[in-house]
């Protein structure tokens, strides 16, 4: 029964619930091919309970029994299955809200498990809590339970996350990426997944290309074992919404290893050297899957690069990055040092998701206006606000600098803000994580930055912020369910 929820979170070499995340899949095809499989292993797990004489999870249900034989059957379902279906809107909010948190575990789970960390207990709360969500009978007491839960899952699906990325490419250290352009064509890599840019770094070893990291994929230049591919060249651009100029501008093949995808214009040009992989995908795109051999093969990939120009440069220099929990402990001395001389007076979590709406600039100008002895701690796309401010640094008297960014890296990377925020608690001498001087403003987007808020709530952060504006999915009754238990307001609101 273990292996099969794990399965289910990865239909098909592919990660179901990942796919359904937003901007990772925009083809259809793939995601109705996702459902029959779906389909045909819940036909399995029925056959398996009926032979063992074992109760069918939710048999009564309509999930249990659904089976579409036509796309029009598919599309039907909406009134019954969608976001809608129901007349209590809090129970609604509260069910939108457990399947956002749940998508975003899924992310994390998928990711460790490419790199061969998988945990039953995990993969059997995700398949236990996606049927819950399809069974009628939970009200808002239980349905507030299960999200409050999903925080505590993800606290420990982001630790074994955590594990497997540092076990595999070592601790992020302080980097100085490039952010300019070498003189080679390059294939830009954007999303999250970490053993895909390995895959394709191994493959384009002494090809005369170079590989550039685009949105997420910055934090792979602080990885010891990345450090070892003299290719691996630089950062291109930003966060994901100012995909269509930098990728015009990029000149050469560009690999989607997850979400954020923005649909091409219809003359896009670039449209044609798009590859997709894993979760990512869009009509027209071509996608690349693990083979049978457990190999991707990224050649058609690496033959169009060699035949590009190079980069247009958009911008020169570098920006710093690396400064995930491992080096943050290492720099734990200055940092005490600072806070007791009153050199650092407070700190800033400002982590999560980057997006087009003009108000997000208003984190560039908040970043900005805060005061020097203020120490902002980033991760997630969110960082691009900002990340390239010259806001200086604080010095420790004993003379070591302190950037006053520290990018830890992915919103995946959130993690390592936890691990930063305890590790300040303990050496304090605080009793209550809340006492420590941290400003909690979170920027969400899409799925990840969701589960990070509930793993913030999990371990009792009071007062985030979370911004621009809170969630649609939030009814007014949920909203006001969380700001009584845990302070929790949208920017819009501290604002006014
Ligand atoms: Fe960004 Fe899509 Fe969420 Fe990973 S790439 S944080 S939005």
């Amino acid at each position: 029964m273990h292996g099969l929820a794990g399965r289910m979170s990865r239909l098909g070499g592919r990660p179901a619930p990942f796919t359904t995340i937003t901007n990772a899949n925009f083809d259809d095809v793939v995601i109705e091919a996702q459902i029959r499989r779906g389909l045909a292993w819940r036909l399995e797990l029925q056959q398996h309970c009926a032979a063992g004489a074992l109760l069918v999870p939710l048999a009564s249900s309509h999930a249990a029994s659904w089976c579409p034989t036509s796309r029009e059957q598919l599309l039907a379902a909406e009134a019954e299955i969608g976001v809608l279906r129901g007349s209590d809107s809090n129970v609604r909010s509260l069910r939108e809200l457990l399947t956002y948190g749940l998508k975003g575990l899924a992310a994390y789970l998928h990711h460790a498990a490419e790199l061969g960390s998988e945990d039953n207990a995990l993969n059997t709360f995700l398949a236990q809590a996606l049927a819950a969500t399809a069974n009628p009978d939970l009200d808002g007491a239980a349905l507030t339970a299960l999200v409050l839960e999903t925080g505590g899952q993800a606290v420990a699906a982001m630790a074994l996350l955590d594990g497997a990325n540092t076990g595999r490419y070592g601790h992020p250290e302080v980097t100085q990426v490039r952010i300019g352009v070498g003189q080679r064509p390059g294939i830009l890599v954007s999303g999250h997944d970490l053993v895909d840019l390995e895959e394709l770094l191994e493959q384009s070893r002494e090809s005369g290309i170079d590989i550039y990291t685009h949105s997420e994929m910055l934090p792979a230049h602080s990885y010891p074992a990345f450090k070892t591919y003299p290719h691996l060249y630089g950062n291109y651009g930003n966060a994901w919404w100012q995909q269509h100029r930098e990728f015009t501008s990029f000149r050469g093949p560009i690999l989607f290893t997850t979400n954020c995808i923005v649909p091409p214009p219809k003359d896009a040009a670039y449209a044609a050297m798009v590859f997709t992989t894993g979760a990512a995908g869009f009509p027209g795109y071509r996608h690349i899957e693990r083979g049978s051999d457990g190999r991707k093969d990224f050649a058609e990939l690496i033959a169009l690069a060699q035949r590009c120009a190079p980069p247009e440069p958009l911008e020169k220099g570098t920006i710093p990055a690396g400064f995930a929990h491992h080096q943050v402990e290492a720099l734990a001395a200055p940092i005490l040092e600072a806070i007791h001389s009153g050199a650092l007076k407070r700190f800033v979590v400002m982590a999560g998701c980057d997006g087009r709406q003009p108000q997000r600039s208003d984190y560039t100008r908040y970043a900005k206006a805060l005061p020097s002895d203020t120490v902002i701690l980033t991760a997630g796309c969110a960082k691009y606000r900002y990340n390239k401010l010259d806001l200086g640094v604080i010095t420790a008297p004993g003379g070591v600098a302190i950037p006053r960014v520290l990018d830890a890296g992915q919103c995946n990377d959130s993690y390592s803000l936890v691990r930063t925020a305890l590790l300040l608690k303990d050496a304090l001498g605080l009793e209550n994580i809340n006492d420590l001087p941290i400003d909690y403003t979170i920027a969400w987007y899409e799925q990840k930055a969701v589960i990070v808020l509930l793993a913030l709530l999990h371990l009792g952060v009071q007062n985030i912020q979370l911004g621009p504006t809170l969630p649609a999915f939030l009814s007014p009754g949920v909203a006001q369910l969380l700001q009584e238990q845990f302070g929790l307001r949208s920017v819009e609101a501290v604002a006014a």
